[in-house]
């Protein structure tokens, strides 16, 4: 096994990667910027080396400064975590060209992904199923974007080639409007990505969002590892996730997943997957794929039993999926609740200190948070300070452990949107399960479900 990895990330995942290493005997190194030196990951760790300022961009986003931190201390692997440089195909590039283990998919695999066209054509040719699509970039020749819109059926959605997790995209309902949206998208897409490629795929009004998690170890063996549904969301940042996706069939799920698996096969996937789905009338299409370890990955965990971190490394050390992860079977039901730093009704962003902080407990209950009393919240990163994951035999039983563990949470010093989650676990749809991606948005928006209206 490689003996030391850095953690090129920051927050609870850097802490979730710390303890994987811990468990398997591998030395690990943090990078961090200036206002996370007074981390607990940082002391945790066995080296820790600052890598910039505040800001991510001159920090975790800097490739350069990642690399050369890394290089110094002579660890031989990386682990991105999600966001920052996790799906960058160059950072994955260069990571291995100066002789380090990626812990991730080949960099070839993270850029066809990347590029949600060769992403699309991909996953269409391995028999995944897809939403009736341009086939390709939509060509800039006047009049043919109406011509396959007139074959799609409109609405129709234009979305960056460059694009995913819902930045550049728009909806289109009728001929007149196709043109200008075209360009529109466009443009933002060349200002935001670099790159002015579109695409167009029918556009579903009410879907659910499914994704599969698969873990591959690149010589053959793909193992699927369930669904999620991640559905409760606010402007593209989920707010609740859950493991299995409510109210599928098990035929339905081992279609989809028998997909996955042919697919990783197909484009011999290293590493952990999550092939993102919408699903509605019954029926799954998929839209992207992740190339990283997702933050609700810990959904999977707790109703698998299996830990995605240690099983990311020992793939990454070019080890076969061991049997246990082959024959993973799914035990009941998981939540996951992310708690972030941000006024429950307003949504402001809401950084300081911590005063007060007491974690809940108790059977089929956990926390993932590298928080704790006195901590100073950055007002530069993304506001998660912490998750919550409930685990019962039933769906049920996870909601209760879940109501529990939020009522009994202290974070004082700070607002958080515990208000707004305890109020999510009264409503009647959510009850039900499988209230489509709009659900929450439009409930907000009614005046409903404000701190702690229920
Ligand atoms: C869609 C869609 C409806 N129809 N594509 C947004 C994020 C990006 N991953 C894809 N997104 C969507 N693509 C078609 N053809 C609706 C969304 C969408 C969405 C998807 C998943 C989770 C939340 C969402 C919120 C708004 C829109």
């Amino acid at each position: 096994m490689f003996d030391k990895l850095v953690i090129a990330n920051r927050g609870e995942i850097a802490l979730r990667i710390l303890r994987a290493c811990r468990e398997l005997g591998i030395k690990t190194v943090a990078l961090y910027s200036e206002a996370d030196r007074d981390t607990i990951y940082v002391r945790l760790a066995d080296e820790s080396v600052c890598i910039g300022p505040p800001k991510a961009a001159q920090s975790y986003l800097n490739i350069p400064a990642v690399l050369s931190a890394a290089e110094v201390t002579g660890a031989n692997a990386i682990h991105p975590g999600y966001g920052f440089l996790s799906e960058n195909a160059d950072f994955a590039e260069h990571a291995e060209a100066s002789g380090f283990i990626f812990v991730g998919p080949r960099p070839d695999t993270v850029r066809l992904m990347g590029d949600k066209v060769s992403a699309l054509k991909a996953m269409t040719a391995a028999g995944v199923p897809c939403l009736p699509n341009s086939g390709g970039l939509l060509p800039e020749a006047p009049g043919s974007a109406a011509k396959i819109a007139a074959r799609i059926g409109y609405p129709v959605i234009i979305k960056a080639a460059a694009g995913g997790g819902g930045r550049g995209m728009r909806v289109v309902h009728e001929e007149q409007k196709l043109a200008e949206a075209a360009a529109l998208t466009r443009s933002e897409a060349a200002a935001a990505f670099g790159s002015n490629h579109v695409y167009m795929e029918k556009y579903l009004e009410q879907p659910r969002h499914v994704e599969v998690q698969v873990m591959s170890d690149g010589a053959g063996n793909s193992v699927c590892l369930g669904d999620r549904d991640c559905s409760m969301q606010r402007r593209h940042q989920k707010v609740i996730e859950e493991a299995p996706a409510p109210g599928i069939a098990d035929a339905q799920r081992r279609d989809i997943a028998g997909r996955c698996i042919k697919a990783c096969r197909e484009i011999n996937y290293r590493g952990a997957g999550t092939f993102e789905f919408l699903y509605q009338d019954g029926e799954f299409y998929f839209i992207e794929m992740n190339t990283r370890l997702q933050v609700e990955h810990t959904v999977t965990e707790m109703v698998t039993g299996l830990d995605l971190v240690k099983l990311q490394l020992r793939i990454a050390d070019g080890g076969r999926l061991p049997a246990a992860a082959k024959n993973a079977r799914l035990r009941g039901h998981a939540l996951e609740c992310r708690i972030n730093a941000e006024d429950p009704a307003t949504f402001a962003p809401s950084p300081g200190r911590i005063t007060r902080y007491h974690p809940p407990g108790g059977p089929g209950v956990r926390v993932d948070s590298h928080v704790f009393s006195d901590y100073q919240v950055p007002p530069f990163y993304d506001s998660m300070i912490g998750k919550i994951i409930s685990h019962g035999g039933s769906r049920e039983e996870a909601i209760l452990r879940m109501r529990g563990a939020l009522a009994e949470t202290v974070v004082e010093g700070i607002a958080t949107n515990i208000p707004l989650h305890l109020s999510i676990l009264e409503d009647a749809a959510f009850a039900r399960g499988g209230a489509n991606i709009f659900y929450l948005e439009s409930k907000l928006a009614r005046g409903k479900l404000t701190a702690g209206a229920g």
